[in-house]
């Protein structure tokens, strides 16, 4: 399914004149506070995130997972889903596919469905959290960190693999998270776990082309719960620094312990360079899925807050790749999306608004106060129409959620690929 333009514009003509009036208000509000109206609107339209082809069927629990209708069931269906998000929002440009779960029969067919939905493919991702069929190897007792040579050999090669299907599609970085870890004390030795993590992750790096990056996400517990291998920020930038300058942390909203300080590695990363990739979601325990912004969107925005602080500070960090993570498991899932897509959008708006030079004073004189002030006015500024003039403005919806209804997708998607469809991979 591929949504027509028109159908956008008169989706848009409906909320037009009231758009417009909140517009020109808000508008008028940051022009007294001499806010740069125009260039927020040209990074807000800049700022793309990718979708990961796991987002847009229905996520599972350990118990059960309940299906939701019209699911894409195969790649090119899910290309096309993420073509829909892009055409309402403007903002979810990229697609990021999982390796094996996504691997291309026709490699030129899907890269011009991918180019026909205004896409490009980010990061690709390996797989070695579960077994394959017909695998020599499991992965039962790890795969980068094996105690077994020929575990660690299978994993490292599919690595490799996933870097070449990547090549193919024009993708121009690897996202390697590690399952591996313990699930009871006493189980591995910490140190030959490690150890063999880096030898493994040195041996994929040297497969990477020379313009790729390669991404080391961390997580501190799950799938195991005693320990990880990769456990936090700090092994991440460690195990990056010991493969090489194409090799950076990749900072997940959701692979932190409660209260975590977020915005601070984000600042330190950013400080050295060493910020890669970036992926969005919510959380009240601990890898919940949950719509970005949803629990904890003061946060998101004091993250954002030092990512845009980085982002014009730090030309020593390459541009991140974005793209959120999470497959909630109750909604429709592109509604999910088109969720998470706006709340991105208004943490950064916010973000922008913060007067860097005001904070910096009001730092400089150690005014405590100002400098809550400061950030605080930023954050209960309603952005929204901000995010909806750009969005207008790129071709996209005033408001993608409500044409995501009144266009009547999901029926759509059901009547063309059944109610029980099933996303590939989950
Ligand atoms: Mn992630």
């Amino acid at each position: 399914m591929q949504l027509n333009k028109d159908h956008i514009l008169t989706e848009n003509k409906k909320v037009e004149q009231h758009h417009t009036d909140q517009f020109n208000f808000l508008s008028g509000q940051l022009d007294k506070q001499d806010k740069d109206v125009h260039t927020i609107l040209r990074k807000l339209a800049n700022f793309q995130v990718a979708i990961p082809s796991w987002a847009l069927g229905a996520g599972g629990t350990r118990f059960g997972r309940f299906g939701f209708f019209g699911e894409p069931a195969s790649l090119e269906q899910k290309i096309e889903d993420v073509g829909v998000l892009h055409a309402l929002t403007k903002t979810a440009g990229a697609i990021s596919l999982h390796i094996p779960w996504d691997i291309p029969q026709d490699y030129n067919a899907i890269k011009e469905l991918a180019s026909a939905n205004d896409l490009v493919f980010d990061a690709v991702n390996s797989n070695t959290f579960q077994d394959q069929k017909n695998a020599k190897e499991s992965y039962r007792f790890g795969s980068l960190s094996n105690l077994n040579a020929s575990v660690r050999e299978q994993a490292v090669q599919h690595n490799i693999d996933v870097i070449k299907i990547g090549e193919k599609l024009g993708s121009k970085s690897l996202t390697v998270w590690l399952a591996d870890g313990a699930n009871f004390a006493g189980q591995r030795n910490f140190q030959s776990a490690l150890t063999h993590t880096e030898n493994s992750l040195k041996s994929i790096y040297s497969a990477l082309p020379e313009d790729w990056k390669m991404f080391i996400e961390y997580k501190p517990y799950e799938p195991n719960f005693y320990s990880t291998v990769i456990q936090d920020w700090g092994t991440s930038f460690m195990l990056a620094n010991a493969c090489g300058e194409k090799a950076y942390t990749l900072v997940d909203l959701g692979h932190h312990l409660p209260n975590t300080n977020i915005e601070q590695i984000v600042s330190t990363l950013m400080l050295k360079g060493k910020l890669g990739g970036f992926h969005f979601n919510d959380s009240k325990y601990g890898d919940d899925d949950s719509t970005v912004g949803s629990v904890k969107p003061y946060a998101l925005f004091l993250i954002f807050n030092e990512l845009v602080y980085g982002m014009e500070n730090n030309p020593q960090n390459p541009d991140l790749a974005w793209m959120i993570d999470a497959s909630h498991n109750i909604k429709d899932p592109l509604e999910d999306l088109l969720q998470s897509l706006e709340a991105i959008q208004e943490a950064y708006a916010k973000a922008l608004l913060v007067d860097q030079e005001e904070l910096q004073a009001a730092q400089s004189r150690n005014d405590v106060t100002l400098c809550q002030e400061i950030l605080q006015n930023a954050y209960r500024t309603d952005v929204r129409p901000l995010l909806a003039q750009a969005r207008a403005l790129s071709g996209g919806a005033i408001d993608p959620l409500k044409s995501y209804r009144s266009l009547r997708i999901r029926e759509g998607l059901i009547k063309e690929r059944g109610m029980n469809s099933v996303a590939t991979g989950l």
